[in-house]
């Protein structure tokens, strides 16, 4: 039931996405909904829906959330693409293959989590971009807080270097760490990129939008790693347009068979780094620590906040891989095996994350990465 003082519903087909056009979950999100053709308006998420509307309906104070013609509401994109991929099935975005599928999940997660830092780092640390985007979000989402314009675009600056930058281990010795995250994968997707328009083949799957949030709204909107994208990777930059535009741009259906080997690159990131960080805090979690040292390639993050839901993220890959019948779960082996994956997907988590037990999500309640 929806209470009250929740916002009217659009014209009743579409569906409502509350975010905003700067955000990369936001941008993950559309990218998917526009290739599927499944019609949507784009709402700002003010500061009243952010810290009291959408927490009391989703649980979780994050975005985009999307409420439903029904009223129902959903969040966290990657359960809100699978039920919307399971009530929409064409086109289709999740791989048949379960092979396929498996690795795409996988790069998925890594966009999702291991991507964030670097894209937060960008955005924040280089203050000709921090300037701007302050000024963006001051006037996009903040109308309703009642403080001279300067005096929000300070407060919010603050609060995301703070946050998302200092408290999540970006600092002097971190930072060419950071960067490399973002110049490897960028490498590795123009790699692909320049041979075929997506990364399976003539159509756009999973990992195109998992990589798709902070690639879009990121890395290729901010000035700093936008000029570095045109430069470094503009097959990259080229498909970026491309993904927004799927619906006219895909060029067939085809896809590759099984995991492709230029995808290598991309898995071995998920290994030593996005696969390594998860275990690490899924240890500290099951110490009932808050806070870790994570060390990636000899790199050490110092007293990182532990997440709880990215404990949840390494549960849910471990579940698919074991679903995965006999033979495919033999091929997803080698495959992880050989990309240094496969430690942190077969070993057990010592304490479970404790979200979604009863298995709702998108519905919620949501839990924020974090929380
Ligand atoms: N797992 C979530 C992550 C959503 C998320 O973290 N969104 C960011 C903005 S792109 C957010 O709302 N952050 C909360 C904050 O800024 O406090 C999803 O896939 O939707």
């Amino acid at each position: 039931m929806t209470a009250p003082g929740t916002p009217a519903r659009g014209d009743g087909r579409e569906l409502c996405v509350w975010g905003s056009r700067i955000s990369y979950f936001t941008g993950k999100l559309e990218g998917f909904l526009r290739w599927k053709g499944i019609p949507y308006r784009l709402r700002p998420m003010t500061s009243r829906m952010f810290g009291r509307v959408v927490p009391r309906e989703t649980g979780a104070a994050q975005m985009p959330a999307v409420q439903l013609p029904d009223g129902r509401w959903m969040t966290d994109t990657t359960p809100t693409i699978e039920w919307l991929e399971a009530s929409h099935p064409e086109p289709r975005t999740i791989p048949a293959d379960p092979v396929q599928a498996f690795a795409s999940r996988l790069l998925e997660d890594m966009a999702d989590e291991w991507l964030w830092r670097p894209a937060m780092h960008y955005r924040w640390s280089h203050p000709e971009d921090a300037r701007l985007l302050a000024s963006l979000i001051t006037d996009e989402l903040m109308v309703d807080v009642a403080a001279p314009r300067w005096a929000k675009r300070i407060a919010i600056r603050r609060r995301q270097t703070s946050r998302f930058v200092a408290r999540d281990g970006v600092n002097q010795h971190t930072r060419g760490h950071v960067e490399s995250v973002y110049l490897r994968t960028l490498d590795a997707l123009q790699a692909i990129l320049s041979r075929r328009p997506f990364l399976l083949g003539e159509a756009p799957t999973l990992a195109d939008f998992g990589f798709f949030g902070p690639m879009f709204r990121h890395f290729g909107s901010d000035p700093t790693p936008a000029a570095i994208m045109r430069e470094r990777a503009p097959a990259v930059w080229a498909w970026v347009a491309r993904t927004w535009d799927a619906r006219e741009q895909a060029t067939g259906d085809a896809l590759l068979e099984g995991v492709p080997a230029d995808w290598g690159p991309l898995l071995d990131e998920a290994g030593r780094g996005h696969l390594a960080w998860l275990s690490q805090n899924a240890r500290a979690f099951a110490a009932g620590r808050s806070r870790f040292d994570a060390r990636i390639e000899d790199v050490v993050y110092e007293n990182v906040p532990v997440s709880a839901y990215r404990v949840w993220c390494l549960e849910r890959l471990q579940s698919r891989f074991a679903e995965l019948g006999s033979s495919d779960r033999a091929e997803v082996d080698a495959l992880l095996e050989r990309h240094g994956c496969l430690g942190p997907v077969q070993a057990a988590v010592e304490r479970p994350s404790g979200h979604d037990p009863e298995e709702r999500a998108p519905f919620g309640p949501g839990l924020a990465v974090f929380a």
